[in-house]
């Protein structure tokens, strides 16, 4: 039933340039100009992937926080996470192959998958705001269509609204599969919590300044304001999304997380809330100045280590017995790994960079809370959990049942599929309101260790391997016996190496007692891998 000569015509009208890419970590990310092979190549593959688990897939394009002139095509698994690895070799295999194997590959893949070809595969479709986006999107369409799939097309829209929708429409129960079903699930249990927690406050301020990324997230948040202006006030900030060149630039979650320093246009105000996303919406970062004016970030261990305290006294209240954890990367501060586990004595697990990796870990707990340092994250629950909190709701105790009321609105704020910006906002800001907190009481639970990020250029990234999450390295054989030796000079010296996922560059991390010894042992290991 396949039409091999339909795939064939979109494969002569977008011709592969004489170069390879890879599935990374965030599907295809490169130059926009030259994405046009790949995402109709995509396409194909996303159609036979819905095709062989019977479910709706959804195409994401976007580049996230890099470069305007970037972009990018994830693939989005029928329960609204990432796709399954081994599927990452397939999409990569037809995205590289000539006009004369790709028919080979295709049917292999069929065959190993056992895809019966008489289904018709449904694909929703979302895109950012760069100027490249909707064109690419329209080529992914004309890739599905070869297959004869259909399409929905969700248009201008975050990366985790996409992937809520993909979970709502293979999972009806999950929520209503649009963006107005999105909002109104997030919303509306954001407002009952809120009103749970209404009391006379000293310490939280119903103000935030929002750094919109001159992206996509901008426009979710002008809208939220609307909604839930009279709850916080949002002073949007960074939301021209008509110049393109302005996304990202100097400004967004990442560039604040790595600049540690407030993005453009966003006011030096003493200890005001600050709040940055990335340029497509999945990730947050949180800061302020102090009135000494010193740069204060909370990241995303922070976030994780927020959440945890909060839900781990309410399932105590509820009566609950279930587990909770937390799942972080190497990434994440020494500090915060030792407060989880010393004070707020939770367990924690740390897995290898990408979110597929920490979603995978959370979902051995009843509630797995999983934070990249870097603001990507969300807050898994087991239906166990789900079907606990039920139980709950009628118990004849009134503590009880308040606190099980809590626990079920919190988890109907959560977008469980992905690293959600705006529901981890609406939770953080949820956790600050119900405590009476402002961002520097927050900050008390723990000090932080410097740390300094570093990017080095070598001639092959790949030769360096890694193992214990990628905490240590394996090859070359002489590096971590090095490695291990500058660390032990810095008083709790902590450093790592690995190649990443998503640049042709080896990162480095270093954390010490003092950010100039920091510095320094980023430096002196950036110096041993070159
Ligand atoms: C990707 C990952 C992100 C990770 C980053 C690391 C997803 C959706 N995104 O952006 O989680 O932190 O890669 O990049 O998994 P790196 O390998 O270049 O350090
Ligand atoms: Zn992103």
């Amino acid at each position: 039933r396949l039409n091999f000569s339909k795939i064939l015509a979109g494969f002569k009208k977008y011709p592969k340039p004489n170069r390879d890419l890879e599935y990374g970590t965030a599907g295809f990310r490169t130059k926009a100009d030259l994405l046009d092979h790949v995402v109709f190549r995509v396409g194909v593959v996303a159609c036979l992937r819905s095709m062989q688990k019977k479910k709706a897939i959804g195409l994401m394009i976007t580049a996230s926080h890099n470069i305007h002139s970037d972009n990018g095509v994830k693939i989005v698994d029928p329960l609204g996470d990432m796709l399954e690895q081994s599927w990452e070799k397939f999409v990569t295999d037809v995205v590289n192959s000539g006009e004369d194997s790709f028919e080979e590959k295709i049917m292999s893949i069929i065959r190993s998958n056992e895809i019966d070809t008489s289904i018709d595969g449904c694909l929703f479709l979302g895109w950012d705001t760069r100027p490249s986006s909707e064109h690419l999107a329209s080529i992914a369409c004309e890739g599905v269509s070869s297959l004869n799939g259909t399409v929905t097309k969700i248009g201008l829209c975050t990366t985790p609204v996409l992937h809520y929708v993909v979970r709502c429409h293979n999972d009806p129960a999950y929520g209503k599969a649009s963006v107005d079903g999105y909002y109104d699930k997030l919303l509306t249990s954001f407002e009952k919590l809120w009103a749970k927690f209404d009391h006379i406050k000293k310490c939280y301020s119903p103000h935030i300044y929002f750094d919109g990324a001159n992206g996509v997230g901008a426009i979710t948040m002008e809208y939220v304001s609307g909604k839930i202006g009279d709850k916080i006030e949002i002073d949007l900030h960074n939301d021209d999304i008509k110049t393109p060149d302005k996304l990202n630039h100097c400004c967004g979650a990442d560039f604040v997380k790595t600049q540690q320093k407030l993005p453009l246009s966003i006011p030096a105000k003493p200890c005001a809330r600050l709040v940055s996303f990335d340029g497509d919406a999945d990730r947050i970062m949180y800061y302020f100045v102090d009135p000494e004016n010193q740069f204060h970030l909370l990241d995303g261990d922070r976030m994780a280590t927020l959440i945890a305290m909060f839900l781990r006294q309410i399932i105590q209240e509820a009566e609950l017995d279930v587990s909770l954890g937390i799942v972080q990367t190497a990434y994440a501060n020494g500090s915060s790994t030792k407060f989880i586990t010393e004070t707020l004595k939770v367990d924690v697990s740390c897995v290898k960079t990408g979110v597929k990796y920490l979603h995978h870990e959370a979902l051995k707990y009843d509630i797995g809370i999983y934070f990249e340092a870097n603001g990507h994250g969300t807050v898994i629950f087991s239906q166990r959990l789900k079907d606990e909190i039920k139980l709950k709701l009628v118990s004849d105790n009134e503590k009880i049942t308040s606190a099980a009321t809590t626990l079920s609105l919190f988890v109907d704020m959560v977008n469980e599929t992905v690293g959600d910006a705006l529901s981890d906002l609406l939770i953080v800001e949820t956790i600050l309101h119900a405590k009476d907190w402002d961002l520097s009481e927050w900050e008390k639970l723990y000090d932080v260790l410097p740390y300094q990020m570093a990017k080095v250029t070598v001639k092959n990234r790949n030769a360096i391997t890694t193992t214990d999450a990628e905490r240590r390295c394996v090859t070359p054989v002489e590096l971590q016996p090095k490695i291990d030796e500058m660390v032990s000079s810095f008083k709790f010296g902590r450093a790592f190496v690995r190649p990443s996922g998503t640049e042709d560059i080896v990162r480095v991390y270093a954390e010490a007692v003092t950010q100039a010894e920091a510095n320094e042992l980023a430096l002196r290991i950036s110096i041993l891998v070159y």
